[in-house]
């Protein structure tokens, strides 16, 4: 029975009704005879908003109140998805809802679609920021996120010709998850000079002067706990014009233009997000959105911080803050600033301070997305920041100096600034200079950056700064949320929903293995998903697909390092065996859809080829006579996180394959597996410890090793570089024109045929090959499929968010959670 937290709004279906009508015919001034989808959702969303907002204020003076330690969670990116259905489930009242909307004439799941994702956020960094805030509410943790407002979230991707073509997502229209505190500002300095004098007391004092404002204004969106009464706040930053900045003077002198200009400019500090995922790109908008969001964020947390009167030196007992990459590095700095420059204290009490309330997370170990600043440009946005970045950098290095006095390559290894031409800073030092822990998001990442990137600061400050925290999932919306005939079907077996707030209860699935009933069971809420997606894709993409093929998905941001071009070679492989093969041996095949989705940077060349590659092979293969059913490629436009709540629980097999010891951890790989699909994978990122949870007999592995993969790349440039014989008949073929103009795809086949093959995918192109047959052989045993799917899903216990954030807060922010007591 669902406990009722709070006896504060509706409860009941009348009630709720009477709820969403006033909102309909008062808030939205329309007629219920004039009602459509539209406006139901809008009458729905207003009425559980107005439910949650009363828990929320509850929340926030009970944290208030309890004047304990809060957790600060700074993400340039949350990549939030629908607000509505979430909303009803984590206050136990979709039920409520579904049979007050059906009363009315309404569908929930079309009402429910009306719906604009938020999409704050690339992938799986945005993504996981917005499992750890459902996780740290539902745990009944103080915390708050804080972002930038974006007016455009990731673009929206359409496909024309085979190609992707990038549409501005504007989403905020009838959003009605969020709250302008117009009250709630902070002015926010750029560019000027610092004025450095000493004061009549002799006390040197530091100013830094002139230069732009502009306004931060607070949008807090409220985050639900499952089954509690809290609700956390996410604070969303939008920049504005200060008033000082809007010129009057200019305007009345007839310089409209240019006033509208500089209001523009301030304005378009929280325009947009930068579309890229795993790559920075070093411009000096996004430096500026950096800085303007730590700083507002910081002046947040310090102005709470301060109405308690404590001293500082309490304020690490009262704030954590999580850096989500090293986008809010520039948070570090801006503390430090505060403390020194405003606060007035030393240098060393200060340091003290920033090092004891940061934590660092890092994401990636690739090179081109490690971020770096070039000194110029900090100098020029930032002067007094640039100083003290020196200063940090001064003080590190004479520490370093001292312990290692006979190695001085260490000093310029080490060192906050590359000497390069220009210098620049890296983030990520500074980040693990100014943060008390370090952590990687899966076993294998956080080992590979103690060996690889981030070895000399091991060396510096000893194994125990570095931690590991894999990642993990909500399984609310990942399972409950996506996929309610499976999240039913378990709570019937295990007597409860209990499974929802405790992962690891799943394991009592195990017992249900042999169960035939149940079994058939699984077995239909998988088909009933497949035929939900394949009606999708008849509507998105006018193809037809036949659900009982197995469908083959990979969804995820396009990169060659996750290798998509590993499956669409293979896929051509797959069809030339089909189009060489006799009838009967056609009527042995297991019939395949392969499913691709994904959005590529929009300066991302080789990643936008590869999409293009894809839907030319699906014209191709689509429309062959000869192979018919047996293999449909269809690429699905504008992935997201609704349209991943459709495909994900779909899927029969999906693809984690990328190159040993580039993926961080991927978390599409815990909610596919989650939802009883199987995976082929390499050994990287979570992958290894997913097979490690549910049994090597229960994934199916492939391809080189993390260790090996140096060596290959070595021998490639070096040595005789042989590409598979298999791979070369599928470059011929692409070079024949069998998919268009095989020049559009020259550089894609040429960087691994002639540019040294940097992610090896002709290395693993066989043993990939070779493993998507024994999929086709163990899919034929259904029956074997089914318990493999059970046995999976029954062991993912681990991959819960929860559990992350009971990590998190266990070695990284030393908190508890703050109880709720149930309301009569
Ligand atoms: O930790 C969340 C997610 C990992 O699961 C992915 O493996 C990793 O690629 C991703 N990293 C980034 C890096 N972006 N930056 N900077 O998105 O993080």
């Amino acid at each position: 029975a669902w406990k009722k937290f709070s006896p504060t709004g509706f409860n009941s279906k009348e009630t709720f009704q009477k709820e969403a009508v006033r909102h309909i015919e008062t808030t939205l001034a329309r007629s219920l005879y004039n009602c459509d989808e539209g406006a139901a959702y809008s009458g729905v969303a207003l009425a559980f908003r107005d439910r949650l907002i009363m828990d929320w204020n509850k929340t926030q003076q009970r944290q208030t109140f309890a004047d304990q330690k809060r957790i600060y969670y700074l993400s340039l990116e949350f990549l939030m998805g629908r607000a509505l259905d979430n909303a009803m489930l984590n206050v136990g009242l979709k039920t409520v809802a579904k049979d007050g909307l059906a009363e009315l004439g309404f569908r929930i799941e079309d009402v429910i679609q009306q719906e604009h994702d938020a999409a704050l956020g690339n992938g799986g960094l945005g993504r996981l920021a917005a499992c750890f805030l459902d996780s740290m509410a539902s745990l009944n943790y103080a915390a708050w996120g804080y972002g930038l407002r974006y007016r455009y979230g990731i673009f929206k991707q359409e496909i024309e010709n085979g190609y992707q073509v990038e549409i501005p997502d504007y989403w905020l229209d009838s959003n009605y998850w969020e709250f302008p505190r117009y009250d709630v500002t902070v002015d926010i300095q750029f560019y000027g000079w610092v004025n450095k004098y000493t004061d009549e007391n002799g006390k040197q004092i530091v100013s830094w002067q002139d230069g732009e404002i502009v306004t931060a204004v607070a949008y807090d969106v409220p985050i639900p706990g499952y089954g509690t009464a809290t609700v956390n706040n996410l604070r969303l930053w939008n920049s504005k014009a200060s008033s000082g900045e809007f010129d009057f003077a200019k305007f009345n002198s007839g310089e409209y233009e240019s006033a509208v200009a500089d209001e523009q400019r301030a304005e378009s500090i929280s325009a947009v997000l930068y579309p890229n995922d795993n790559m920075e790109r070093g411009k000096e908008l996004r430096l500026k959105q950096q800085y303007f969001w730590c700083a507002a964020s910081l002046h947040d947390i310090v102005r709470r911080f301060k109405k308690s009167k404590r001293p500082w030196k309490d304020f690490p007992d009262q704030v954590a803050i999580q850096l989500n990459d090293t986008h809010p590095t520039l948070a570090i700095v801006e503390l430090q600033r505060i403390l020194i420059d405003i606060e007035g204290l030393g240098w060393d009490d200060a340091w003290d301070i920033v090092t004891k309330t940061f934590g660092y997370t890092n994401h990636t170990v690739l090179p081109e997305a490690l971020e770096k600043w070039s000194v110029p440009l900090i100098q020029h946005l930032l002067p007094r920041h640039l100083e003290i970045i020196y200063e940090i950098n001064l003080h590190f290095l004479q520490q370093v100096e001292r312990r290692f006095p006979k190695d001085r390559d260490m000093l310029g290894r080490v060192s906050v600034v590359e000497e390069s031409q220009p210098k620049m800073i890296r983030m990520a030092y500074l980040a693990i200079i100014g943060s008390h822990k370090v952590n990687g998001v899966a076993e294998l990442h956080s080992d590979l950056i103690k060996t690889t990137i981030f070895k000399d600061f091991v060396k510096i400050y000893g194994p125990d700064k570095f931690t590991n925290v894999t990642n993990g999932i909500t399984p609310r919306r990942w399972l409950h949320q996506a996929n309610p005939r499976l999240s039913e079907l378990i709570a019937s077996k295990l007597g409860s929903y209990e499974f929802l707030k405790d992962l690891t209860l799943l394991n009592k699935l195990e017992g249900f293995v042999d169960d035939k009933e149940f079994k058939k069971e699984w077995q239909e809420i998988k088909y009933a998903n497949k035929v939900r997606l394949a009606q999708h894709i008849m509507a998105a993409t006018g193809i037809s697909v036949n659900p009982k093929a197995l469908f083959d998905v990979q969804v995820k941001r396009m990169h060659e390092y996750k290798r998509q071009q590993l499956n669409i070679f293979g896929v051509i492989h797959r069809y030339l065996a089909i189009k060489a093969m006799s009838a009967d041996e056609r009527k042995k095949l297991a019939p395949r859809v392969s499913i691709f989705g994904g959005k590529a940077a929009p300066g991302y060349w080789m990643a936008k080829t590869i999409i293009h590659l894809i839907n030319k092979v699906g014209d191709v293969v689509n429309n062959d006579k000869d192979v018919g059913d047996l293999l449909k490629v269809v690429f699905i436009p504008d992935y997201n996180v609704s349209k991943a709540e459709i495909i994900i629980p779909a899927s029969d097999i999906s693809e984690h394959i990328s190159t040993a010891g580039t993926e961080a951890s991927g978390t599409s790989n815990m909610k596919f597996v989650l939802n009883g699909g199987l995976v082929i994978g390499t050994l990287d990122g979570a992958n290894i410890e997913i097979t490690r949870e549910i049994g090597e007999q229960n994934v199916f592995l492939f391809g080189n090793l993390s260790e090996d993969v140096e060596d290959l790349r070595h021998n490639h440039f070096y040595g005789n570089h042989q590409i598979d014989p298999e791979l070369v008949k599928v470059f011929d073929t692409i070079k024949s024109g069998t998919f268009g103009d095989a020049g559009a795809f020259s550089s894609l086949v040429g960087a691994i045929a002639d540019h040294g093959d940097y992610y090896l995918v002709s290395d693993d192109f066989n043993s990939y090959c070779k493993t998507q047959d024994l999929i086709d052989e163990t899919y034929k045993n259904q029956e074997e499929w089914i318990s493999k799917s059970i046995t999976s899903v029954a062991r993912m216990g681990f991959f819960t968010s929860d559990r992350c954030i009971n990590e998190y807060a266990d070695s990284i922010w030393n908190i508890e959670p703050l109880q709720v007591k149930e309301e009569a």
